[in-house]
């Protein structure tokens, strides 16, 4: 086991793991850029913070003022193993030096080969399954749900209460918030059902996961009938929504009448999957096997790369040709895929997630003490997250929310936001950063807390 708190990389070894403040927030360079940018890039594509980066290793990002700060965001649950890891680095060196594009539908290339044979070997359930590689989250939950209709002959897909897909057509369509995502853009595509999550903070229903699937099950039997479903779709730890973890229970319950119906059970993982939750994949934790499982983000360590891989019968339904595109399984993302998965496992990332995981959490329920603002403490491993309330209520407090990730923002914490009431702090650090690193982010996060609510 590698020393975490170490540089871990010939470029991280360059840039000390430490927060380093050497101007105000922006500096002067970013806010010549940021200039630039109002005037060049489309106003739809808002950034969180006013910093520009210029280069990133370990756990730190330093922006082109020199400040160094520190990532609690992994740029939204990407960069799990860490900025700038060598086996990364490396492999997307050699193959852009070999070739970097040929189109894995022309002349197929090893590296595709590779990365679906890994996904088959570390996703959960022991038969035989296939892979199929897209680049965005987006694209593969509209590929899975393409191929489960294929396979099943079915038009309906269920999705949940605070659910988020993606920003394409059908994936809008699927995603439960309007702001920012859907508003103006419609109409989006048909015969997508939402049913009622469990949400065990704001639910009457509470921790009973097995009430709450029942619930759902009656409304999407009664509203749409079993035997119209295609596919459910669910975030096994909802991302965007607000981190929100279903109550146990829930999730094999709705697997159990996945199985009874012939429905096709996908599993999105595009945030919570690949070594983030102290499991290689968040279903893992309740035993859950699911027909489909969808990746992005994490697999590639910031390359664009996506997958949907599951049961043979199934992801072999659509027809040659049926499924592909330009880019997919580009053969530099897949090298990344393959550093990011040799890292994972060479350094048991899975392990050290689940470890960072207990002091993350011991620190939050700890703030949580002090702090009667923060009405729920949830998530797994190195994705977890606080809901912000009104004392004593469930009202959700967005402004203290913003308030906070603002003050963190300034003393050079990278903190992101999330949640259908736009209340909840989450916190998805890469997995390697080292214990000093992240006790100082998690003492800007109490001071914030001390100088803003
Ligand atoms: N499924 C569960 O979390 C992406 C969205 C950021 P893409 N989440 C971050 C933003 O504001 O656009 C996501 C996810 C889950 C699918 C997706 C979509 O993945 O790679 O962004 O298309």
């Amino acid at each position: 086991m590698p020393d975490s708190t170490l540089p871990q990389s010939g470029a991280a070894r360059e840039v000390t793991q430490k927060r380093s403040l050497v101007t105000e927030l922006p500096g002067p360079r970013s806010r010549e850029l940021a200039a630039r940018r109002d005037a060049a890039v489309a106003s739809g594509v808002s950034s969180l913070m006013p910093v520009f980066a210029a280069r990133a290793a370990g756990a730190i990002v330093v922006d082109v003022d020199g400040n160094q700060l520190i990532d609690l965001g992994s740029g939204i649950a990407v960069t799990t193993v860490g900025h700038s890891v060598p086996a990364i680095v490396t492999g997307v060196q050699e193959q852009i030096e070999a070739f970097s594009h040929t189109c894995f539908t022309i002349t197929p290339y090893e590296g595709y080969v590779a990365v679906c044979e890994a996904l088959n070997r570390l996703t959960p359930g022991d038969f035989e399954k296939r892979s199929a590689l897209f680049n965005s989250g987006a694209e593969a939950v509209e590929n899975a749900v393409k191929i489960a209709r294929r396979a099943t002959g079915r038009d309906t897909v269920v999705v949940f209460d605070h659910a988020y897909h993606g920003r394409t057509n059908l994936t809008m369509a699927m995603t439960a918030k309007n702001m920012p995502y859907k508003d103006g853009f419609g109409p989006f595509a048909g015969e997508v059902f939402r049913a009622p999550m469990s949400y065990p903070l704001r639910d009457p229903l509470g921790t009973d996961g097995a009430a709450a699937a029942a619930r759902a099950i009656t409304e999407i039997e009664s509203q749409v009938g079993a035997q119209r479903v295609a596919c459910l779709v669910i975030e096994p730890i909802q991302g965007e929504g607000g981190f929100i973890e279903p109550a146990p229970g829930f999730l094999p319950a709705l697997a159990a009448w996945c199985t009874a119906n012939d429905v096709v059970f996908v599993a999105d993982e595009v945030q919570s999957g690949f070594a983030r939750t102290g499991r290689m994949f968040a279903v893992e934790h309740e035993g859950v096997v699911p027909d489909l499982v969808v990746t992005a983000k994490g697999i590639a360590g910031g390359m664009p790369l996506s997958a949907v891989t599951g049961r043979a019968e199934i992801m072999d339904a659509a027809h040659a040709g049926g499924i592909g595109g330009t880019y997919t399984g580009n053969p530099v993302s897949c090298a990344a895929a393959l550093g990011v998965i040799a890292t994972i496992e060479s350094e048991g990332l899975v392990e050290t997630g689940r470890r960072l995981g207990e002091r993350l959490r011991s620190f939050l329920l700890g703030l949580q003490e002090r702090f009667p603002e923060i009405g729920d403490v949830r998530g797994r491993g190195a994705m977890q997250a606080i809901e912000l309330v009104v004392p004593g209520t469930h009202t959700p407090d967005a402004a203290l929310a913003g308030r906070v990730a603002k003050y963190c923002h300034q003393q050079g914490v990278i903190t992101l936001t999330c949640g259908t009431y736009g209340n909840v702090l989450r916190f998805l650090p890469p997995v390697t950063i080292g214990d000093e690193l992240l006790d100082d982010a998690l003492s800007v996060l109490a001071e914030a807390f001390e100088t803003v609510r």
